[in-house]
This record gives structure tokens, sequence and C-alpha cells, in this order.
């Protein structure tokens, strides 16, 4: 079997490991809280025994996205950024990094963002979903974050896409229903609203260099987009775009295995974006390495598409110098 990369897995600070998410089980955050400072004591053997030969780590969610303070939110990303380049730095053939952002304040957020992958050597930068502010939610769509995005494409690195909870004002469809929070269904739907409002804001025909990882599987859009698209264009007048909302889809964006290791959701992913596209992840530790390269191992795809979701398409993404 090829080694593989895998690139959603998260570590936290010590500010960002302290309260358990309502959503998460008292025995799973117990595991979480264990794990997710750890780099060598269970990370590295596991990846040993499960063939991760080199783990992309960034920073839990909702992490600095879920600071209302700008300054705070600012001084979190870089403390963040340097904790996680000192890990990497003990195990660079290992580990690599993404960066986290302070988007509450956008000419800071370049600055780090510059300054992780220029001065630190990440591979990109993870933002989960939308950022908190005094003025209420901030998605990347918005106008104001164009200096971001120019600065995306300038230095030729991704942006990985990461689920938080919807913004409080839209959890209503969870009224009386709290099994249905965080990763059960609230975080595919926030997610999957974040990149179509990239996609429908015309964002990629400002910036068609500008690459977006989705983890889960694309949160359900490698499914859903043929529907989403049909129902655009009869509504013409709602939406003019260069391209057809699939198009960007596969032109834009790249997808993670991480947290849903189901076959029939890798082939609909596999169809719809193509194979140079989809690319092995865990989730750890909010998922197991076991469960994930286990499945991984066992499903039947020919050896060429085998050897590029495990490391080939990330390896050419992240321009990393291995396999
Ligand atoms: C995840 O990445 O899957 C995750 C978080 C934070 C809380 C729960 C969770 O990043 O599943
Ligand atoms: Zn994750």
């Amino acid at each position: 079997m090829p080694a593989k990369i895998a690139l959603e897995e998260h570590f936290a600070i010590p500010e960002y490991n302290r309260v358990r998410p309502a959503f998460l089980g008292e025995p799973l955050w117990h595991e979480v809280q264990r794990r997710i400072t750890d780099f060598t004591e269970f990370r590295l053997p596991e990846m040993d025994r499960y063939g991760i030969s080199y783990a992309v780590v960034s920073l839990t969610s909702p992490g600095v996205q879920g600071e209302t303070d700008a300054g705070r939110a600012v001084a979190r990303a870089q403390r963040a950024n340097d904790a996680l380049a000192e890990a990497v730095a003990e195990h660079p053939d290992r580990f690599g990094g993404l960066a986290a952002v302070a988007l509450q304040d956008v000419g800071a957020a370049v600055a780090e963002l510059t300054r992780a992958v220029v001065n630190l050597g990440f591979h990109g930068v993870l933002v989960n979903s939308w950022t908190d502010s005094p003025m209420g939610p901030a998605h990347l769509d918005e106008d104001r974050f164009a200096p971001f995005w120019d600065r995306i494409e300038e230095l030729g690195v991704p942006v990985y896409l990461h689920p938080r909870q919807l913004p409080a004002t839209q959890r209503g469809a969870m009224d009386g229903r709290p099994e249905l929070a965080g990763p059960v269904w609230e975080f595919a739907t926030d997610c999957s609203a974040s990149a179509l409002r990239l996609i429908t804001s015309g964002l990629f025909d400002r910036h068609p260099a500008a690459r977006v990882i989705l983890g889960h599987l694309g949160e359900g859009l490698p499914y859903d987009i043929w529907r989403i698209e049909n129902r655009m264009r009869l509504a013409a007048d709602r939406c003019e775009l260069d391209l057809p909302l699939t198009e960007y889809l596969r032109r834009n964006f790249y997808v993670t295995t991480s947290g849903h290791f189901c076959a029939a959701s890798l082939q609909a992913a596999i169809a719809t974006m193509g194979a140079d596209r989809v690319m092995f992840s865990v989730d750890y530790p909010y998922e197991s390495m076991e469960q994930g390269a286990t499945w991984f191992e066992t499903l039947d795809l020919d050896e060429t598409t085998r050897t590029a979701i495990s490391a080939e398409n990330a390896s050419r993404l992240l321009s990393l110098k291995q396999t």
C-alpha cells in the first residue's frame, strides 16, 4: 500500500482545549482533550501503525474564527502558528502546518498568512467557515476579504474551508433536537453554505487561481451539485457567473476523506471532482486513524486512483518535496 498523506488533522493550544463543546459527548471529549495537544506520544506512533507518512496539522475548530475581539484573535492566531511551527520543526519530515488567521482584521490576516507561509513554511491556511466579529458573522465571499484572496493567489497556497457550528441565528432547524448539532449534521450544512457562497459570489471569476479544500468528501456538494446547478440555471437572472457551478468545483476545489469513510460517497466525489481532486485525510483526533486507514486500504480502487488519493494529489497541491 502506498504511504498516505493526511491533511485535516488538528491540534489545540491550551486556550482552545478547556471547554467541552456541548455537541461532543464526555468520553470522546476526554480522548480528544488528551490527544489534541500531543504530537509524539500517540500521534506519531499511530501514523506509523496506519501508514500515514505525513500529516498536515491545523488549529481545531472554531479556533480564532470564534473570537469576537479582533485583538485577541490576532494574538491567538500568532501564538497558535508559532506553537504549530515548533512542533513541526521537531519532525519536519512527518508534520506540516496550515495557518490560523484572524479575519476579524483583514490586514493582520494577510500579514499572518504571509508570515506563516514564507517564514514558517506552512502549506496554506485553514479557515473555520465564518468569522465572529462585533458586527456579527462574516463570510469569506464578502468584498472586504479581497486582499486575503489576492494574497492566496500570490502565494499559490490553498485555503482549507473547515466547518464550525452555524451562526446562532441559523440554528432554528435544530430546535429541540440537539443531537443534530456539530459534526452530526450542522457542520456540513454550515460549511457547504460557506463554499456555495464563495462560488455564487463570483469569487472564482475574480480569483480564478484560488484553490479551496473541503473535508468530509466535500460536505455533500459532489453529490448535490447537479441539482444546485440545474435549479440555478432555471433562475438565471439571479446569478451571473462565467462557468456552470460544477466547473468551479472541478477547477477550484479539492475534497478530502476526513471523517467520511463511506465507499459510495467516495465514488460520488471521484465522479464529480475527478480522482485528481480527492485526497485521503482522517480528522484526528475527532476521528480514528485506524478506522480511516483501514477503510481506505480495503477499498476496491485501481492502483492509479489509490496512489493519487493516498498522497500524489496532496503532494502536488501542497508542493511537498516527498512522494
Ligand atoms: C472536527 O474537526 O471534526 C471537529 C472540530 C471541533 C469539534 C468537533 C469536531 O474541529 O468534530
Ligand atoms: Zn476537522
